[in-house]
C-alpha cells in the first residue's frame, strides 16, 4: 500500500509523543480519501498506545503544508462535496475527539480544508513560511456549517469574511497578530520548539488534559441554531453545489485556468 504517512514510532514511545508527517508531496499533501484514511488509522494507533501528545507535520522545508480537499474527489453528482462523510470531515472530527493534545506543526502553504484541519488542532505552531488561505470561494464550494465554526472559533469574525470572501493566503506573521496560531517560530527553531511543548504537555496529567479538551469542544460548539435555521443553511448551501459555477470551480482547477464565475 502507498503510505503517505511516516509514523515516527521511535518518538511516539519514547517520550509519549507522536508524529504523524504528511508525506504525499506530488499531489502537495492534498488530503485524499486514501491520505486520510491513513491518518484516521494513524490516530487510532495512538490512541491505544496512549501517546499524551500528537505533531501533525509536514516533511521538513515541505514549500506547501497541504493543499486541502483534494479536488479531484470532490462530486460533481449533485451530492453535497462536504456531507458528514466526506473524509476531510471525518479528520476534523477525528482531532477534535482525540483524548489528547494534537499540536499542529506547519510550514508551508495551507490551502482549503487544510486550513480547517489546521485550526481544528489544539495548538498551532508555524513558521514564517506558513500562508494560510481558505479556498471555498475560490473554486465555487459551499462550505459546511461545522466548518465555519471551526473558523470562526480560530479568529475574529471581521478576519474570517476576509479570508472566506478573499480567498487569499494570510501569511504566519499576521495570522500571529491576530491570534489564528499559538505561535510563530524561526524554521530552524520549529522543531525544537514544538518538541519541548509536547514534552511539557506529555509530562503533565493526561486525565486533566483530557477533560479539558473535551469541556472545550463541546463549549465551543455549543452555538445555539434551530432546526429551521440548519435547513435554510442547507438549502442555500444545496443551491450552491448544484450551481454551474461549482462545477466551472472545479473544471477550471483541473484545466490549470482562472475560473469564469457566472452567479449561477
Ligand atoms: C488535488 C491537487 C491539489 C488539490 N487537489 O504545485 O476549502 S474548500 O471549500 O475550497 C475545499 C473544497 C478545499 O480544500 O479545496 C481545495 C482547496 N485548495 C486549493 O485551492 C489549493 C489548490 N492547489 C494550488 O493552488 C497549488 O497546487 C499550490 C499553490 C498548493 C501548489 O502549487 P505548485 O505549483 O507547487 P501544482 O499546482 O503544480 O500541483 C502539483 C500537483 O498537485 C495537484 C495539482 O493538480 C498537480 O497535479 P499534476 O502534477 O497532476 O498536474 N494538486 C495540488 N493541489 N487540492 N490535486
Amino acid at each position: 500500500m502507498t503510505s503517505y504517512l511516516i509514523m515516527a514510532d521511535a518518538k511516539w514511545y519514547e517520550a509519549s509523543i507522536g508524529t504523524l508527517t504528511l508525506n504525499n508531496p506530488h499531489k502537495r499533501n492534498a488530503l485524499s480519501e486514501a491520505l486520510v484514511r491513513e491518518l484516521i488509522a494513524s490516530f487510532e494507533a495512538m490512541q491505544a498506545a496512549e501517546v499524551r501528545v500528537v505533531v501533525l507535520r509536514a516533511a521538513s522545508g515541505a514549500k506547501v503544508w497541504s493543499a486541502g480537499h483534494d479536488v479531484d474527489e470532490l462530486p460533481l453528482d449533485g451530492r453535497d462535496p462536504l456531507g458528514w462523510d466526506d473524509p476531510l470531515r471525518h479528520l476534523v472530527r477525528t482531532i477534535e475527539n482525540f483524548p489528547c493534545p494534537v499540536i499542529a506543526m506547519v510550514e508551508g502553504g495551507v490551502w482549503g480544508g487544510a486550513c480547517e484541519v489546521v485550526l481544528a488542532c489544539d495548538v498551532v505552531i508555524a513558521a514564517p513560511s506558513a500562508t494560510f488561505a481558505v479556498t471555498p470561494a475560490r473554486l465555487g464550494v459551499p462550505y459546511n456549517v461545522s466548518g465555519m465554526n471551526t473558523f470562526m472559533n480560530a479568529a475574529n469574525i471581521r478576519i474570517i469574511k476576509e479570508m472566506a470572501f478573499t480567498a487569499q493566503p494570510v501569511g504566519a506573521e499576521r495570522a500571529e497578530r491576530m491570534g489564528m496560531i499559538n505561535h510563530l517560530v524561526g524554521g530552524d527553531e520549529l522543531l525544537a520548539f514544538t518538541d519541548n511543548m509536547a514534552r511539557v504537555i506529555a509530562g503533565n496529567s493526561p486525565l486533566s488534559i483530557r477533560v479539558m479538551k473535551e469541556q472545550l469542544r463541546v463549549l465551543t460548539g455549543a452555538n445555539p441554531m434551530t432546526p429551521r435555521g440548519f435547513e435554510r443553511i442547507q438549502g442555500l448551501r444545496r443551491i450552491v453545489y448544484d450551481s454551474a459555477d461549482y462545477r466551472e470551480g472545479i473544471l477550471a482547477f483541473k484545466e490549470k485556468r482562472p475560473p469564469k464565475f457566472s452567479g449561477r
